[in-house]
């Protein structure tokens, strides 16, 4: 305990000295007041500069930042976004308008795992059922925007290093002038197992009987070790063309995840997005947008980090090697019509996902080569209604068609007389949106929009026999796709330039959400997932004001209900009401930032599922900063007082879930280092 204190107190001196040595000018006051506006407008947009000012290690983490963004937690890494209470495939995830998924059926790697925190410019989070730009946009839609060349020469160096080896460097360079640009980039992610608020590893979870405990010596050994490179190629063609090529490659080996049964050997991503843009062809069509997609993932884990492994020549008794390909394109342009703006285009792509699992009973097809093709086209139109009154409606056709290749159908058939292995989807949806100015510091909003999306490979196919008693896992072909129809309101408010915020409530009335469920079977049991109906209600609330000596205060809430109407009993995986405030001292030398998050506890739970309850928690954190030109350094403490805590989202669906849940991080200490030139 004793030697925290000695070690912030000499990280406060040092940061201290540096900002009494290094500083001059008055940049960071600036920044509040151009974020405190840019917030006004859209709280839901994140930064990447504010991104990698965290010690958050990836997007799932760093989003939790917004209201109503949480995240599910199976490891030192790699969290799942859930966006008021709707998951997995109820949300876009999207990198520059790219669709993309993770291959492993246990959500190792979820979509937003597979981009680097240096790679983005920005985050920008839309709640609600209000993308028709996109098919399936259900619940929100998160996309994620890589960063573009400066003009001229640039570039980047970033090092962070944290407790428990957690060391993350990132590089870039780049160049752009009138004809063409390039960017490349480099990043590096390494950390040991974690300790939690009683002072034990992650990898210490398991009663020493588990076979699912992690071996002697693999305890400390490293928790995740990840390298991704990453290039952008713009030219600049003709009057006024652009053609943008971007890859990258990320190569994940040895993740832990202490939640499941196995770990991730390796997870390689391939990314390739090439798009080509002509603005202003004439008076009336004021941009012609193509874009072309491909990327794919291959992931591979077992069980030989853990006990379960011990005794077989393989090295492992179960492992899944799983691969996802996404491939797709659309094609959109802006027409003025009257005084507004008129977006139609159209879209497709296809979702392929295959997994193969071996275990002592033998090797099985557990996702069977499934193809989920999709196309659609859509239309949104925007204009002024009056001075202060903004208008947006918009409409989406799709059609989707699933099918399984490898023939798992005897295991449907077993569980819902069906060996249907092929489904096709036809649906409509759209929105409309006002937006009312009523004096100049006030906005109100209203929306009501319906989405639809089709079940996911997964939840329609997936067919994996389980040894002995546990319960087999099986999709159902026969489930409907998901609709949701939502009402939203809110209001943004800036008063006299000191207080803002922004309120938002919302209720989502969903017809055949897709839960998972316990169904009984001629042989033995097994989880699959139905289509109920469910309603979601909630809303976030933000206040903010710049308080005199340059104090900054900074507040949110979000909450979540939800309900399974069909069984009338509570929807599993909700998360708790959550909340945060921060204070910030800011000079133009130097920010010290004291924050709390908070969750109160959460009681409504599906018992069906044994679903637990999960008690609240508080924590504190701080952070202290600085910067002199180019440098920016930054440093903190997470988790001050050590607290011992479990975030509610526990991960029902998991096909090797093992019961464990794991904690969030105790007490951590971290420093950045980035400049820029
Ligand atoms: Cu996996």
């Amino acid at each position: 305990m004793k030697k925290y204190y000695t070690y912030t107190g000499i990280l406060s001196i040092i940061l201290l000295i540096l900002c009494g040595k290094l500083f001059a000018e008055s940049i960071i006051l600036e920044e509040i007041i151009v974020k405190g506006e840019r917030e006004v407008q859209q709280k839901e947009c994140l930064e990447g500069k504010e991104i990698r000012e965290t010690p958050a290690r990836d997007v799932g983490e760093a989003l939790k930042v917004i209201e109503g963004i949480n995240s599910v937690r199976k490891g030192a890494i790699a969290n799942d976004i859930v966006l008021r209470g709707f998951s997995r495939d109820n949300i876009n995830v999207f990198i520059d308008g790219m669709r993309i998924y993770g291959a492993c059926p246990n959500r190792m790697d979820p979509n937003s795992f597979h981009i680097d925190f240096a790679e983005i410019e920005k985050i920008s989070v839309l709640k609600g059922p209000f993308d028709v730009k996109n098919p399936g946009s259900l619940g929100g839609l998160v996309e994620i925007k890589t960063t573009r060349p400066k003009k001229g020469w640039g570039g980047s160096i970033n090092v962070f290093a944290g407790s428990y080896e957690n060391i993350n460097t990132s590089f870039n360079s780049s160049y752009s002038d009138d004809k063409v640009d390039v960017l490349f980039g480099y990043a590096y992610r390494y950390s040991l197992p974690y300790k939690d608020g009683d002072g034990d590893r992650i990898t210490e979870l398991y009663p020493a009987s588990s076979p699912n405990r992690y071996k002697d010596g693999e305890e400390d050994d490293k928790a995740y070790s990840i390298n991704t490179f990453w290039s952008k190629f713009g030219f600049n063609l003709l009057a006024n063309h652009r053609l943008e090529i971007g890859c990258a490659r990320q190569e994940a080996d040895d993740i832990i995840y202490p939640y499941l049964l196995m770990d991730a050997v390796y997870d390689n991503t391939d990314r390739l997005n090439v798009k080509y843009e002509i603005p202003d062809i004439s008076n009336r069509i004021k941009k012609l947008k193509a874009q072309f997609y491909c990327n794919q993932v291959k992931h591979d884990m077992t069980d030989e980090r853990r006990v379960s492994s011990e005794g077989f020549t393989s090295g492992y008794m179960m492992r899944c090697y799983a691969e996802a390909k996404t491939f797709g394109g659309k094609l959109e342009s802006d027409i003025a019509v009257h005084s507004g703006r008129l977006t139609v285009g159209i879209d497709y792509y296809l979702r392929n996902w295959d997994a193969e699992n071996t275990s002592p009973a033998g090797t099985q097809k557990m996702m069977p080569d499934v193809d989920l093709n999709n196309i659609g086209a859509f239309c949104e139109y925007n204009r002024p209604l009056k001075k202060n009154l903004k208008l947006t409606i918009g409409a989406r056709v799709d059609q989707s068609r699933s099918k399984a290749n490898d023939d798992r159908s005897d295991l449907y058939n077993l569980y819902y007389g069906t060996r249907d292995r092929e489904e096709t989807d036809s649906y409509a949806g759209g929105n409309i949106q006002l937006t009312y100015r009523l004096v100049k510091n006030i906005e109100l909003f209203a929306g009501l929009g319906h989405v639809t999306r089709p079940p996911g490979p997964d939840e329609r196919y997936i067919a994996m026999e389980k040894p002995s008693s546990s319960p087999n896992w099986v999709g159902n072909p026969e489930l409907d796709p998901v609709k949701n129809r939502e009402f939203d309101i809110g209001v943004k408010y800036n008063i006299g330039s000191r207080v803002y915020g922004k309120a938002t409530f919302y209720y989502s009335d969903i017809k055949d959400f897709i839960t998972v469920c316990n169904i009984t079977g001629p042989v033995k049991d097994a989880r699959s997932f139905k289509n109920v109906d469910a309603t979601l209600y909630g809303g976030e609330v933000s206040f903010n004001a710049f308080l005199p000596f340059d104090f900054t205060f900074e507040s949110g809430l979000s909450y979540t209900w939800g309900r399974d109407d069909t069984s009338d009993k509570p929807l599993s995986e909700i998360s708790p009401l959550t909340g945060r405030i921060s204070i910030k001292y800011d000079i133009e030398k130097y920010f010290i930032d004291v924050e709390s998050i908070f969750a109160d506890d959460q009681h409504r739970t599906d018992s069906d599922l044994n679903e637990e309850k999960t008690s609240g928690w508080a924590i504190m954190n701080f952070k202290v900063g600085t910067r002199y030109n180019k440098l920016n350094v930054f440093a903190g403490i997470h988790n001050i007082f050590d607290k011992q805590y479990v975030e509610h989202l526990s991960y029902q669906r998991d096909p090797f879930r093992t019961g464990i849940k794991v904690p969030e991080i105790g007490r951590n200490f971290y420093m950045n280092i980035a400049y820029e030139w």
